[in-house]
């Protein structure tokens, strides 16, 4: 499959990685939008939001594990974070494999106001 993340997974393309279990990799986003700013990436190929069953609910919680545990390895647990999933055209989703922003290092600024 031409998945990039599934290669980022296996090895085959490098990433910075910060954080990696039998679920998961967590890794730097190569175009940063905050001071952290880290990719939380599920081992299984899952398109988007929209593909998630069932199925996947443990994995659902092995990445909000993964995401508390790399926010406390970068140092941004106790000021906070934001973690972000884009789903399809509108989410502005570019990699066709389920991920999660997480955010932080800065007051990142209201969604709403
Ligand atoms: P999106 O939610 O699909 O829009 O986010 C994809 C992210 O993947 C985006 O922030 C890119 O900067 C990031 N990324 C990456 O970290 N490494 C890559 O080789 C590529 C994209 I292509």
């Amino acid at each position: 499959m031409d998945c990039l993340f599934c290669k980022i997974v296996e090895g085959t393309i490098p990433s910075n990685k910060v954080l990696e279990n039998d679920h998961v990799v967590v890794f730097h986003d190569i175009h940063p939008a905050a001071p952290t700013h880290v990719l939380i990436v599920p081992k299984k190929h899952i398109a988007s939001m929209n593909d998630v069953t069932a199925e996947d609910m443990l994995l659902i919680g092995e990445i909000h594990m993964a995401a508390q545990e790399a926010a406390n390895g970068l140092g941004v647990q106790q000021s906070g974070y934001r973690l972000i999933n884009n789903c399809g055209q509108d989410g502005e989703q570019t990699v066709h494999h389920l991920h999660y922003h997480l955010l932080g290092g800065t007051r990142l600024g209201a969604l709403t106001s």
